[in-house]
């Protein structure tokens, strides 16, 4: 089995590596005799941050699950030099700088350089008739970049297990040496080489938002051309000869669309170097591969200009040519003169610029799609990919997203994990429907004391780190309320400040009001491009500047935002958390996995009818979580209708409160203007994703969520019996669902003799 992701957000690999070797006793002690604690070595290590948000760290949670399930599974991706930008906050806004994190060296890749392959790019096709009569294909005239293979190994827990991951990098050729003998010019030889390995320098800092460069497009080529032809490598050492097999023994995941260009490459593969006719070469890659799509969004999905795609790879875009024209065959016998739908289902784009609609040929080139919570599938199959539902609707299906326990409790959570395991045993780690065990627990209040008294230690030293990042004291016996996660519009950061601000005027109105204590952090990084999410981070930082230094409020309202959000500050804040903000407008988060990391964490959900949300509230039961907002169906509706966001800001005093607050440039002294961008989107260009119309119910359930943490007591039973169902999300779960229903693949379990005692 291979996941091929162009992103996998790693994080740290030594705890993660002492923990599933089952070392954890032995390397503390062997620190604590050196004079130093455990922990603070593991501080030392760069994050491997090469993903941008859910979907790299998804890869990395379903790596560990593979391992843990010993399923013969491979990752292959970009050694990418500099990963996701670091975060630094100046003045209120973010600034990046380059994430050089191979500085050092990295003590967990071993370099191979033996598994070196070539890539070309650019040239020519041309074509000729064989000797035998069969039309033959030539592609010509490249220009060729070596990939090289990095290896790091993935530990399964405590399972003897170690499975692969490879990263490849870019390599100049030697012909690039002999280019001097062409031109003459040292310099310019030696600059064309260096060029020539910018394909692996820089992991693309967009989350859902798509960018047509030519590099990126490279990118994608690149690793997976070397990845293939490593699999075939690796099929032709084992295989008996012949490919009609081949979806038998090797099962290939698509990341999203980002790989996508793998199926015409297979094509290519098996059409002009292994010879077979197209039938069957269609036959198997359509059998090889299952695509997962991971957002909706229009703007993220992946559209090549034609005119790019046919100078980078010119033989791929015939073969894409000939895939549409056998499509478009299909879609014609089972829909006579519908050009319409033709037009829709075209793997081409034809008004405006010609594109390549790279959603369209994963799912025409795979036998299995799916989406990554049930209504993501559901909308995949009404939505986006209706057509292709109604024409092949045994090819969708859903696997709901799961987040892997080992790190997102077991090393994260340490406290916690020990008072769990006291009372249930440490099967849960490799089996987390084991926390079941938990529920009656929760009516014991010894029991409810103690889980208290650890989350206390967690807030506390969650407060600690936030003392050290940003200089702002916080009151761990405050309402932690977290939203943490990449910066944009659809998952409505704005909508969280709005009643941040709500609050501040409350009190700064009411100045005795008795309300409950909150500190409201923030942590995400936007994309360098975009600029609303950029000003968003301000809005945040003018907004804490305001609340934090107002002395009316004597600390019953902090805002804190935290810079270069990753995994290890993720797994600092989970575990800290009380509440969970996954409040994105309904039908647009796919999924989503932190609401699954603090739910696991003992943190209480304030959410939308969203992505995974649906789900964890039918585990945890709707007495548990905080639902507000309209549905995925009633936002399609109003969408439909057309709303009108003024009339809401014109008949709700509170909203026009906040609003105006931002609006009148009172937090930003000396640039009235700096957040009238915010405002406007909201008023005048229609608030696409509706805060306005969500946020009088979003208020009303705050003040639910306020009046529930002041019986502290039932708050902490909610909070153990979220815990105790999460056992669902689980990412165990979700890989033994991807190896049953679309790998078909089984676990190679290792066993080792017995050590011999020395
Ligand atoms: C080409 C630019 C680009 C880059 C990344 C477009 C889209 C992406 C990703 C698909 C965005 C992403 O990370 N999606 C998230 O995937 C998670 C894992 O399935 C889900 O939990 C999140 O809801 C979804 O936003």
């Amino acid at each position: 089995m291979y996941y091929l992701s162009l992103e996998f957000l790693m994080g740290r690999a030594l705890g993660n590596a002492i923990l599933n070797l089952g070392l954890e006793g032995r390397a503390t002690q062997a620190m604590q005799e050196l004079g130093y604690r455990l922990e603070a070595l593991e501080d030392w290590e760069y994050d491997a941050g090469l993903g941008n948000g859910g979907l790299g760290r998804l890869a990395a949670c379903f790596l560990d699950s593979m391992a843990t399930l010993a399923l013969p599974a491979y990752g292959y991706g970009i050694r990418y030099e500099f990963g996701i930008f670091f975060q630094r906050i100046r003045g209120g806004a973010q600034v990046e700088t380059p994430d050089n994190w191979l500085r050092y060296g990295n003590p967990w890749e071993v370099e191979r350089p033996e598994y070196l392959y070539p890539v070309h790019f650019y040239g020519q096709v041309s074509s000729r008739t064989d000797a035998d009569g069969a039309l033959r294909f030539l592609w010509a005239d490249t220009q060729v970049i070596m990939a090289m293979a990095y290896d790091t190994p993935i530990p399964g827990y405590r399972n003897n297990t170690v499975n692969n991951m490879r990263l490849w990098a870019a390599k100049s050729t030697r012909e690039f040496d002999l280019d001097y003998f062409n031109h003459g010019d040292y310099e310019r030889a030696v600059s064309d080489k260096a060029q020539s390995e910018t394909i692996s320098k820089v992991l693309y800092p967009n989350d859902n938002v798509f960018e047509g460069r030519e590099l990126r497009l490279k990118q994608e080529y690149f690793f997976v051309s070397a990845t293939l032809q490593d699999i075939l490598r690796r099929f032709k050492k084992s295989s008996s000869g012949g490919f009609a097999d081949f979806p038998d023994q090797v099962a290939v995941q698509l990341n999203d669309t980002h790989p996508a260009v793998a199926i015409p490459e297979l094509m290519r593969i098996l059409l002009d170097q292994e010879r077979l006719g197209w039938e069957e070469a269609w036959a198997i890659t359509v059998g090889t591969f299952g695509y997962t799509n991971h957002t909706i969004l229009p703007e993220a999905l992946e559209r090549w200009p034609v005119s790019l795609f046919g100078y980078v790879l010119p033989r791929h875009l015939q073969i894409l040519y000939e895939i549409n024209r056998r499509f478009l065959e299909q879609v014609t016998a089972r829909w006579p003169n519908e050009p319409e739908r033709l037009r829709r289902m075209s793997l081409f784009e034809e008004d405006g610029e010609k594109k390549v609609r790279m959603a369209h040929l994963a799912v025409v080139g795979s036998h299995s799609v799916n989406g990554v919570s049930s209504l993501h599938s559901e909308i995949l199959k009404a939505q986006l990919f209706r057509d292709f539902y109604e024409l092949w609707p045994e090819r969708f299906n859903n696997k709901t997203n799961g987040i892997t326990p080992r790190r997102w409790l077991r090393l994260c959570n340490p406290a916690l994990s020990r008072l769990i395991s006291e009372r249930i045993g440490e099967d849960w780690v490799r089996d987390l429907d084991q926390l079941r065990r938990l529920e009656p627990l929760a009516e014991d209040p010894r029991f409810r004391e103690s889980w208290r008294e650890v989350k206390l230690a967690n807030k506390q030293r969650l407060a600690e780190c936030v003392r050290s990042l940003t200089a702002i004291t916080v009151d761990p016996r405050s309402l932690f309320d977290c939203q943490v996660k990449r910066i944009h519009e659809y998952k409505r950061q704005l909508l969280n400040l709005l009643h941040v601000l709500a609050l501040y005027n409350h009190l700064k109105a009411n100045p005795g009001a008795q309300v409950v204590p909150r500190t409201v952090i923030f942590a995400g990084k936007a994309a360098p491009g975009y600029a609303m999410a950029k000003l968003i981070i301000r809005l945040i930082h003018a907004a804490a500047e305001r609340v934090n230094d107002d002395p009316d409020l004597d600390g019953r309202l902090k805002v804190v935002f935290l810079p270069n959000y990753g995994v290890s500050l993720a797994e600092r804040i989970m575990p800290g958390a009380d509440l969970s903000e996954q409040i994105s407008t309904a039908g647009t988060e796919a999924s989503g996995t932190g609401n699954m990391k603090f739910a696991l964490n003992g943190a209480l959900t304030i959410g939308t009818l969203d992505g995974a949300n649906v789900e964890i509230r039918e585990e945890v039961g709707e007495e548990n979580f905080f639902l507000f907002g309209l549905t995925a169906a009633e936002v399609a509706q109003q969408q439909a209708r057309g709303y009108d966001p003024r009339e809401l800001f014109d008949s709700n005093p509170t909203l026009r409160g906040a609003l105006d607050l931002i609006a009148s440039g009172a937090l930003s002294p000396g640039q009235p203007d700096l957040f009238v961008p915010i405002v406007a989107g909201l008023l005048d260009h229609g608030d696409p994703y509706m805060l306005l119309e969500d946020f009088d119910s979003y208020l009303n359930c705050q003040q639910r969520v306020a009046a529930a943490y002041r019986d502290q007591e039932a708050w902490t039973r909610m909070s153990i019996l979220n815990v105790a169902r999460m056992g669902r999300f689980s990412s165990d779960r979700t890989i033994r669902e991807y190896a049953d229903e679309i790998w078909g693949v089984r676990a190679a379990p290792v066993s080792l003799p017995p050590r011999k005692r020395s």
